[in-house]
């Protein structure tokens, strides 16, 4: 039930600029949650404009207490959700988190979130680099 809340939703098709030749993170959100809800679901757009692969490992935040990246699927009708310790995103290709698909889970908010709100949302990557983007606070 939890899963078909956060998770069974149509995606989302956007256009977005591209930027050759280095990795970028654009359209960082997350879902407008009930002041109750103890986890967030969160969704983004990385492009890899660079030349070699990029494994994305960690996602953290002030705002939470702890972010896990998953995968929805959905085999002969039955939803689940993977954890992912980490995603590699081919030489210029993009990974897209968005509902249904590849999402955030960001958990025990510090705060209450409404709708926008912003918050700091921190990319690590195997090689040592990060990145740090600003999630906008949406409803869905
Ligand atoms: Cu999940």
């Amino acid at each position: 039930m939890f899963f078909r809340l956060f998770c069974l939703l149509p995606v989302v098709f956007l256009s977005l600029p591209v930027f050759a030749g280095e990795v970028t993170i654009t359209n960082a959100w997350i879902a407008e949650a009930p002041p109750v809800s103890r986890v967030h679901a969160g969704y983004f757009t990385l492009h890899n404009g660079s030349d070699k692969p990029v494994t994305l490992k960690t996602v953290s935040s002030d705002a939470y207490g702890n972010i896990e990246m998953h995968l929805s699927i959905e085999k002969d009708g039955v939803s689940s959700m993977q954890w992912l310790q980490q995603i590699e995103i081919p030489a210029g290709e993009d990974v897209v988190f968005a509902p249904g698909g590849y999402h955030l889970m960001l958990f025990r908010p510090a705060k209450r979130l409404k709708q926008g709100d912003t918050v700091k949302l921190h990319f690590g990557f195997a090689d040592g680099s990060r990145i740090t983007t600003t999630a906008t606070v949406k409803k869905r």
